[in-house]
């Protein structure tokens, strides 16, 4: 619209959602304060850098704060639209309780410089109820303001809760072409945000109530945990019965209707791992299904220590090569990751036997100090290492050639080289995942 007042923004949280959203929306003209409490991020950010990796990312982010439409601070500044984009991880009590301490303490600083006609949307991936718990204690700070929900008038603010869909490698352009759910406290809350994602999204935007897009995004990851641990539960009952899980998988997906997913070392990364307890802590009785797939996916990478542990245990001498640490393929998060995990136990078992090859790694997590294990290039592993064990499946592990493999005794829990000669049955071992 010409000569349209574009909203200043304030995105609150700048890590592997918050930043990207926040270039994104200054593409979109929007003039964006991004906030974060680590001052490193902040003083990356303002000189053009980003310390995250993501496709594409680093020169998006080196335009919008050249034109001056991007700048960082540790400090919440007034706006007209607050982006919430901070983690929500588990309480330290075990129980997998889900902690809003951050999305709580992010709408507190919120409250201090909020005013009439600004909108608050929180994007952190909460339990049910967060959104209205947030308005809850922004009501209690901000009597002088008329909340939504809570007046029979016309409110102050609008509030609303809209989750990211986006997929680590592929954030930018899913962040504009995915479809996204927008739930408003109230009705108007929702028109609201529509209109603001309406400026850089290109997807469907579908407005609901805040309670059910809470529900939607924690349904979407467990949806994908749940098939994930079909995938796992298969590969492991393959292993008892000595059978190839990946061709049985093959062709069963040759069925119009069945489309299996793929096994793996188990199941990473912060937010398949995560999400679904929060579904299972709001119904703990009425969740056995999502709590069983969550099981059988954590059991799965105890699964692969013990076949790694027989397999190295059966080769005495023989250096191993575990081949990833990364969460999935092609990205340098190791968060939550099951073949971190694995490698891991290899390292504190066998120590300077095992040899780790991580492209996106410049050194060693700190679990393995004092293991004797060692970070080393792919070269180094294949001409060294008698045993290899693929714990994700990056390109560049995908891409070595039979040649240079063949000779080694591969165990490949990602299916990545399914030309490699099996493992000799004299191992005693059937590593069919
Ligand atoms: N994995 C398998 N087998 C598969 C697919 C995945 O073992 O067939 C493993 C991966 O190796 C990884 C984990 O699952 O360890 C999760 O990877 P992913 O690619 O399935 O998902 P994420 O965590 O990168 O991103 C997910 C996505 N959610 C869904 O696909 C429903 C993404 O769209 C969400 O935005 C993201 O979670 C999030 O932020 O919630």
């Amino acid at each position: 619209m010409r000569g349209e007042t574009k909203p200043q923004v304030c995105v609150v949280g700048l890590g592997y959602i918050g930043l990207p959203t926040a270039a994104i929306i200054a593409r979109a003209d929007c003039p964006v304060m991004g906030i974060d409490i680590s001052q490193h991020v902040v003083d990356t950010i303002n000189r053009g850098e980003i310390h995250i990796e993501e496709v594409d990312l680093d020169g998006l982010v080196r335009g919008v704060v050249q034109r001056g439409l991007l700048r960082a601070s540790t400090q919440v500044a007034p706006a007209d639209v607050f982006v919430i984009a901070v983690p929500t991880p588990f309480e330290k009590d075990g129980h997998h309780t889900p902690d809003t301490s951050y999305v709580m303490a992010a709408a507190t600083e919120v409250a201090g410089v909020l005013k009439k006609g600004d909108c608050i949307i929180l994007e952190s991936t909460s339990p049910v109820g967060t959104t209205e718990a947030m308005r809850d204690l922004i009501a209690g700070l901000r009597p002088d303001l008329k909340m939504p929900g809570k007046t029979e008038e016309t409110p102050d603010v609008s509030i609303a809760y809209c989750p990211e869909r986006v997929l680590p490698g592929k954030i930018l352009e899913e962040l504009t072409h995915n479809d996204r759910s927008i739930g408003g406290i109230t009705p108007r809350c929702a028109r609201k945000a529509l209109a603001f994602y309406k400026r850089f999204v290109r997807g469907t935007c579908v407005t609901t109530d805040a309670r059910s897009a809470e529900m939607t995004k924690l349904v979407e990851n467990a949806y994908r945990d749940v098939n994930i641990a079909f995938a796992n539960e298969l590969s492991m009952i393959a292993d008892h019965m000595g059978l190839d899980v990946w061709e049985v998988i093959k062709l069963a997906n040759r069925h119009p209707r069945v489309n299996i997913l793929q096994p793996g070392p188990g199941v990473g990364g912060h937010c398949i791992a995560v999400d679904p307890w929060f579904i299972i802590n709001g119904a703990p009785e009425q969740s056995p299904l999502i709590r069983t797939g969550r099981q059988v996916n954590d059991a799965k990478m105890h699964h692969v220590v013990a076949q790694a542990e027989a397999l190295i245990e059966a080769h005495p001498g023989v250096p191993v090569a575990c081949l990833g640490l990364a969460f999935k393929a092609n990205i340098d998060d190791f968060r939550e990751s099951p073949a971190r995990f694995v490698a891991s136990r290899l390292a504190h078992r066998f120590g300077e036997r095992i040899a780790i090859v991580e492209p996106f790694a410049g050194q060693l997590p700190v679990e393995f100090s004092d293991t004797g294990a060692t970070l080393v290039d792919l070269d180094h592993a294949l001409e060294n290492c008698g045993i290899l064990i693929v714990l994700v499946d990056h390109d560049i592990f995908k891409a070595v050639p039979i040649e240079e493999r063949s000779g080694a005794i591969v165990y490949d829990t990602r299916g990545i080289w399914p030309d490699q000669p099996a493992i000799p049955q004299t191992s005693g071992l059937r590593l069919a995942s």
